[in-house]
């Protein structure tokens, strides 16, 4: 409890979040999420226009992704509606202004999905993004697929999650998982005079619009029947031998044996 994972402030109406639990490479931990929910929270009681999630100056790793140590098994989905990540990503999506990542080095599984739920990414050349669910042997959520689907073409989304493969930046950009691809001496500048441009605008016609486009992104409909049988194919894979061995392999530090089973 007594864990530092963030440092949060406010200044003209822009809030910054920056990542700062480098022990575990910036992994969204419920303790980590906690904290950005509640950085959230206070920005919107502060009338906090404009947001700016960042990691810490000269992080390799952006963010691990979910904390894999916290990913539950035992029959329990690790991707369920109340897991402390996908409440932190529905409170970026709701915030009721834009919200900036600024990527600075690795983006893994969840921390990509996290990028993707932000309004606007700015990068440098040292950002990297891979989604990883097949690296451990996880049933991607099927919200969490919309993200990508509401920001990316399907052939680069398959690409991303059947190899897991880091894209590097230039790809990124042009992939559109990337607004602006900045030189690193630049990032900082760019980034808080975007911030500062949108801040000045009308907060009430940006928010509406903002909820506007999730609402036609995320809400999605698809027949009970279909999304019940989509939860029972997950279902048979969170319960498989090799989603249980791909969580022990990385705790073990060793390569996973997937048989398929
Ligand atoms: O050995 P200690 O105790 O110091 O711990 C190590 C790592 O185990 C720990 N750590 C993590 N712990 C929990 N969850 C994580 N995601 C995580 N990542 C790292 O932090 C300590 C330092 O890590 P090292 O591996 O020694 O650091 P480094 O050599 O700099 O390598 C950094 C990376 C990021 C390359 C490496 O830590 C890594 O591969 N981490 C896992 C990245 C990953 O696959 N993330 C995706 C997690 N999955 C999800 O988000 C979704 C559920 S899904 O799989 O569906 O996409
Ligand atoms: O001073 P007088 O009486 O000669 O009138 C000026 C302008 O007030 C008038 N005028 C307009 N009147 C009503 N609606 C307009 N959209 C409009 N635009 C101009 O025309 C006379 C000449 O304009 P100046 O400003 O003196 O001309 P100039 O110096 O050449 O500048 C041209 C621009 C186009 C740069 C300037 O007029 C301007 O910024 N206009 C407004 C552009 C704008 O913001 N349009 C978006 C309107 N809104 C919408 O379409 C949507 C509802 S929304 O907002 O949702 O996107």
């Amino acid at each position: 409890a007594t864990e530092h994972y963030i440092t949060s402030s406010a200044a003209d109406g822009i809030g910054t979040i920056t990542l700062a639990h480098a022990a575990r490479r910036n992994a969204l931990s419920h303790g980590m999420m906690d904290a950005i929910s509640a950085a959230l929270a206070g920005f919107q009681q502060q009338s906090v226009r404009v947001v700016i999630i960042a990691a810490e100056p000269g992080a390799k790793v952006w963010s691990s992704g979910h904390d894999i140590g916290e990913l539950p098994v035992g029959g329990l989905d690790p991707l369920r509606y109340a897991d402390p990540l996908e409440h932190t990503l529905r409170a970026i999506r709701r915030f009721p202004g834009p919200v900036i990542a600024k990527v600075q080095g690795s983006v893994w599984g969840g921390a990509f999905d996290l990028v993707l739920s932000c309004d606007l990414v700015v990068a440098d050349a040292s950002a990297t993004f891979a989604i990883t669910p097949v690296n451990l042997g996880v049933p991607y959520n099927t919200t969490g697929l919309l993200h990508f689907m509401g920001r990316l073409r399907l052939n680069v989304i398959k690409e991303l999650f059947f190899t897991a493969a880091p894209a590097e930046a230039a790809q990124a950009l042009e992939w559109g998982v990337i607004n602006w691809l900045v030189p690193a001496e630049e990032i900082d500048a760019f980034t808080l005079d975007l911030a500062r441009r949108m801040a000045a605008k009308a907060p009430l016609a940006m928010a509406v619009i903002k909820e506007q486009l999730r609402v036609l992104s995320d809400e999605v409909p698809i027949a009970a029947q279909t999304f019940e049988r989509l939860q029972d194919m997950r279902r048979l894979v969170y319960d498989s031998a090799d989603y249980r061995e791909g969580v022990a392999a990385f705790r073990e530090k060793r390569a996973p044996r997937f048989t398929g089973r």
